[in-house]
């Protein structure tokens, strides 16, 4: 027996799927996990409880869980070369949170980006930088390479004095110049934050650049976007001092979790495992496709920023689209034509609402297979879609280019479908 409300939600849910294997999704933070690591969440450990860390619980049950954690977190710190992981927290902005109670007082100095150079809404003031009362200071930015100014932020660094410099996008095309402001770190004393979800991914693949190993204390992260896990976050430390190791652990529990979603550990752990064997190629290819779409893109007439860079060394691409009607109206006519991405902020904009460009991401085409030669296809698509070919007919073409890209790579059951609806009644 199942009744009519239940039926219609399990409809809506498996029409979903099937408009997502006709679509082109290019939200940057998203992905797709691998069935291996899927199937982890329809396990028992989706129904149980754990609180504090392996081996020291307060609930009993935990023997199986304690040995994926346990096993999760030492895959971790190997795929990442550092010394500290908690996989606990259950989404990237939990994780950043938990680096905020660790590691800031209210009424801290945190310096970051603004919300228009590309941060993430918890850096915000109204977002998870508020909740804390930190009192946040912004870099200097220059709009022409999508980057810090180097001279402009040693020179805010050693006038503002943070109790730690944070660093990481949203709209994160280009490594930010760690390296640059070592030695500044050093002579001010403050802990270094890297937040990592957009470029997880590319950064265990080699790609990007390698945190740890320009300064960086603690990163922070999601799981779900280069990094194609599930809907999860985590904490990754290097060299941290005992006792800031115990304020994340104690700000993780109990300060902004209970109990950590255990089916999404251990999909996490799953992916962990994965992407020891997968990371280096997916990593190198999402790169190679995303700066072979902002070629294509430009060459057809479309501003794509940072030409002169390449437009970028990650899985994503900014586009000025204000002069097909702005970010909003491009990404509507986009979703209308089966092409997924977001309406995006520009660093000269000034409205959220109405800003003048949008984000596109090769992640989730990248993991499905598509190479440099699709992006030229999907920017053809998309060329179109701005200079109002009808969204109507650009869908079917679409539907065409996907048909030959549905299953899942880059994992162990490579070549099983990707938007595959596990049928349980
Ligand atoms: N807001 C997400 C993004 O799309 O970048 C990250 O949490």
């Amino acid at each position: 027996m199942i009744n009519q409300e239940a039926l219609w939600i399990r409809d809506k849910v498996k029409a979903h799927n099937k408009w997502f294997e006709e679509c082109i999704p290019m939200i940057a933070s998203e992905n797709l996990m691998s069935p291996l690591a899927k199937e982890m969440l329809i396990s028992d450990f989706a129904d149980r409880y754990a609180e504090g860390l392996p081996g020291k619980r307060y609930y009993q049950g935990n023997i199986y869980v304690d040995q994926v954690e346990s096993k999760a977190m030492e895959m971790a710190r190997e795929l990442f070369e550092c010394n500290f992981a908690d996989l606990r927290p259950i989404s990237g902005t939990v994780a950043n949170m938990a680096v905020l109670f660790a590691f800031a007082e209210p009424g801290d100095v945190i310096t970051t980006c603004a919300l228009a150079q590309g941060a993430h809404i918890s850096t915000a003031k109204f977002g998870a930088f508020g909740l804390r009362a930190v009192e946040s200071v912004n870099y200097p930015f220059n709009e022409s390479d999508m980057n810090l100014d180097v001279d402009g932020t040693i020179k805010l660094l050693n006038e503002v004095k943070p109790k730690v410099a944070q660093f990481g996008l949203s709209v994160f095309l280009f490594p930010p110049p760690l390296k640059e402001l070592q030695d500044t770190f050093q002579e001010i004393g403050c802990t270094v934050w890297y937040d990592a979800a957009h470029v997880l991914g590319l950064i265990a693949g080699g790609q990007f650049q390698d945190p740890f190993r320009e300064g960086v204390n603690v990163m922070s992260s999601s799981t779900h976007k280069t990094f194609p896990g599930p809907n999860h976050g985590m904490l990754l430390g290097h060299n941290l001092e005992e006792e800031q190791e115990k304020a994340l652990y104690r700000a993780v529990f109990p300060g902004v979790t209970s109990s950590h979603h255990l089916h999404a550990m251990a999909a996490l752990a799953i992916t962990l495992a994965e992407q020891k064997v997968f990371a280096k190629e997916y990593a190198a290819q999402t790169v190679k496709n995303s700066r072979a779409l902002g070629e294509a893109l430009y060459e057809r007439g479309v501003d794509v920023l940072c030409p002169d860079l390449g437009f970028t060394r990650s899985h994503a691409i900014a586009v000025d689209v204000s002069k097909f009607g702005g970010g909003k109206t491009v990404a509507q006519d986009l979703e209308d034509a089966n092409i997924i991405c977001n309406k995006n902020m520009l660093p000269s904009d000034t409205s959220a609402i109405k800003p003048s460009g949008i984000r596109l991401g090769v992640q989730e085409l990248t993991r499905v297979g598509m190479k440099e030669s699709e992006m030229v296809q999907v920017a053809e698509l998309v060329a179109r879609v701005c200079n109002k070919d009808p969204t109507a007919k650009v869908k079917e073409d679409v539907k065409e280019l996907k048909r030959n890209f549905t299953k899942i790579r880059y994992c162990f059951n490579d070549g099983e479908e990707a938007y595959r609806f596990h049928e349980l009644v």
